[in-house]
């Protein structure tokens, strides 16, 4: 199978609360590879194009306001079915109902403060990516231990790979 890459987004209650290092912990761990970091506070455009699927709801200028108020850190991730491993991991959108074990499980309570994003789509992870990080902001390379993190033969070697 083909490897795919994911947006996630510490937001600034993660980053107020000190869960980044957690929280790349908890990928690094599953076995994802990450790819692309950044820290960067996000402009009214980056988040109106972040967010337009929201656009109309109720709670999208505060969303804005709340994540505009401070610098985020993004990630994009790595491996087989990065998207759904990836929101597994991050767990249910209001933190009070999110599955133990899972990052908002563990860490949260709110619906809006649920401490991460991450992409619910391919579609979405490629439109997310091109937001926040440039071509040359993001990496290819072997990671030596996917030789014990998948069986031999399962990912399919990409071109990129160096
Ligand atoms: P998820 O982040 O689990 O994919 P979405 O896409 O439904 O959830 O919502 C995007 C973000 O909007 C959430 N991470 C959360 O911060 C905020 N949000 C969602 N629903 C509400 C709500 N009812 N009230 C306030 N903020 C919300």
């Amino acid at each position: 199978m083909k490897t795919s890459r994911t947006a996630v987004l510490v937001k600034p209650d993660g980053l107020q609360r000190g869960l980044i290092g957690e929280i790349i912990s908890r990928f690094e761990r599953k076995g994802l590879k990450l790819v692309g970091l950044k820290m960067l506070r996000m402009d009214d455009q980056q988040l109106d194009q972040w967010y337009s699927e929201h656009r109309e709801k109720a709670f999208f200028r505060d969303l804005k306001t709340f994540m505009g108020s401070m610098p985020i850190v993004a990630m994009v991730w790595e491996g087989i079915d990065a998207v759904p491993v990836v929101r597994l991991l991050v767990g249910t959108t209001l933190g009070r109902q999110a599955e133990g074990g899972s990052i908002r499980g563990d860490f949260g309570m709110s619906q809006q403060m649920n401490l991460i994003h991450a992409s619910s789509s391919n579609e979405d992870a490629q439109r997310e990516i091109e937001i926040v990080f440039g071509k040359d902001e993001l990496f290819h390379y072997h990671g030596v231990t996917e030789a014990v993190i998948y069986a031999e033969g399962e990912v399919e070697p990409s071109e990129d790979d160096s």
